[in-house]
């Protein structure tokens, strides 16, 4: 197999042995760290997705597959490009109580704060008030939020309740993002009910495009 299908298949298969060896040459092969997560690990989770949600694959094995996945993204963390400009800006990333996907969330970390954004991620499960209180401990210019599970959907349209019952709606634009949201629950729906600025972010760069508008 060519290194790039070895390595989905490492994700799909939980295959840790050899992991480093791969990245390293898919790397020698021309291909950016950003390039090998999107377009061959992530294909890979795509995979374990529909495996595990057809009943094809059991949840231990999912977790093999996540760390594999986790220390892919390790590895290659040092090759990427970074901006040498700081301080543009401090987030706030969480996910949302009751949830423990952190794979996403870690890659907004990692390419927001290559892009030059003050990270203050306060990792999994983690209830609006810790949120709310880290948010003002760093005097972040944004909340970013992820959840996967259809749960967390609705949790983020609690926290947006919160946040505006506590008259904090306008004092921190959020990001949301997430497998099981959509743009227009989130920019029709929830901004319809939210009195700040609620955005959608498909993706980890999408994220990253809304950054700067919502810094300023
Ligand atoms: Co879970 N899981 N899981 N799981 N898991 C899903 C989400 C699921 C869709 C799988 C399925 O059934 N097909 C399903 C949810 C179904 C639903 O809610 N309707 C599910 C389930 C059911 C569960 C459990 C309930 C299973 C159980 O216990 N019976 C349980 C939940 C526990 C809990 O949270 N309380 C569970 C557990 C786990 C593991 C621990 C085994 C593991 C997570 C490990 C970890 O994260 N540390 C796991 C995994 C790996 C998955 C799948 C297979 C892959 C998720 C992933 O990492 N994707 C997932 C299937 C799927 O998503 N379709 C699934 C790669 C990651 C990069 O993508 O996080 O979407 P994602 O991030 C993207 C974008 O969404 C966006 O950027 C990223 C890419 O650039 N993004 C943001 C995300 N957050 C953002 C925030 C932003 C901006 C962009 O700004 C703030």
């Amino acid at each position: 197999l060519p290194v790039t299908e070895r390595l989905q298949r490492r994700i799909i298969d939980g295959e840790l042995k050899g992991l480093e060896a791969d990245l390293e040459l898919a790397r020698n092969d021309g291909f950016a760290p950003l390039s090998i997560i999107n377009d061959f690990l992530l294909e890979g989770m795509k995979v374990v997705g529909e495996r595990f949600g057809k009943g094809e694959m059991q949840l231990p094995f999912v977790l093999q597959s996540a760390e594999v996945m986790k220390s892919a993204v390790a590895l290659l963390e040092p090759f990427m490009e970074k901006t040498d400009e700081g301080g543009k800006g401090t987030i706030v990333l969480a996910t949302v109580r009751g949830d423990v996907h952190d794979i996403g969330k870690n890659l907004v970390d990692i390419i927001l704060t290559n892009n030059g954004y003050n990270v203050i991620n306060i990792g999994i499960k983690q209830p609006m008030n810790e949120i709310i209180a880290a948010a003002e401990a760093h005097n972040a210019d944004v909340i970013g939020m992820s959840g996967l599970l259809v749960k967390s959907t609705l949790v983020m349209k609690e926290n947006l309740q919160e946040l505006t019952s506590r008259g904090l709606g306008k004092r921190w634009p959020v990001i949301l993002g997430g497998a099981a949201l959509t743009r227009s629950f989130v920019e029709d729906d929830l901004a319809g009910q939210f009195d700040g600025v609620v955005r959608y972010a498909k993706d980890a760069f999408e994220g990253l495009a809304l950054m700067e508008p919502l810094v300023q």
